[in-house]
């Protein structure tokens, strides 16, 4: 895998942030797996909110479902940064089919903490287009463009 330095959205979900052993070993997980967290907020979304951010999936079946669990209770925000930071991160997350997780990957954070298909415990962007968004959407104040800048400068 190329090397690249990058910027993923992550996000706890509501259930996953109501029980503090599942919050407590995701955040371990972040840590462990050398992720950099460069910001992060508990964040309460409006189901309106909740229903621009996840635009993208207006006509899936399970989209009423999914904004109702993503404004039912405080989400837990990071921008977190590492080299091949998405799919880095999707990895740790593991599938999203919660029984996909728990049989084929257990010690991801899906198949540790996931409760369904939809209280999968945590999002992550799946593209750089996707975490620029996202990270806007949350953090609107912060320079996606102007930080990888900042550190192609240090890398380089
Ligand atoms: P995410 O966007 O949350 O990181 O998850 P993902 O890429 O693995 O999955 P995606 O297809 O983007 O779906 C977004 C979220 O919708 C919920 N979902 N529910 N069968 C279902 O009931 C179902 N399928 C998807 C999950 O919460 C998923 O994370
Ligand atoms: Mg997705």
């Amino acid at each position: 895998m190329t090397k690249c330095f990058q910027l993923t959205l992550a996000i706890i979900k509501p259930h996953a942030v109501k029980m503090p052993s599942a919050l407590h070993s995701i955040r371990r997980k972040i840590i462990s797996n050398n992720f950099y967290v460069l910001n992060t907020k508990e964040v309460m979304l409006a189901k309106a909110d909740a229903e621009r951010f996840y635009g993208e999936h207006k006509q899936k079946f399970f989209y009423n479902r999914l904004v109702t669990l993503m404004s039912s209770g405080p989400l837990h925000v990071h921008i977190l940064a590492k080299d091949n930071a998405i799919q880095s991160w999707r990895e740790l997350m593991g599938p999203t089919k919660v029984y996909m997780a728990q049989f084929t990957q257990p010690a991801t954070i899906r198949g540790e903490h996931g409760l369904s298909d939809t209280r999968n415990a945590v999002h992550g962007s799946d593209s750089e287009t996707s975490a620029a968004r996202e990270i806007d959407f949350f953090f609107p104040g912060f320079n996606v463009d102007g930080w990888r800048e900042r550190v192609a400068k240090v890398v380089s």
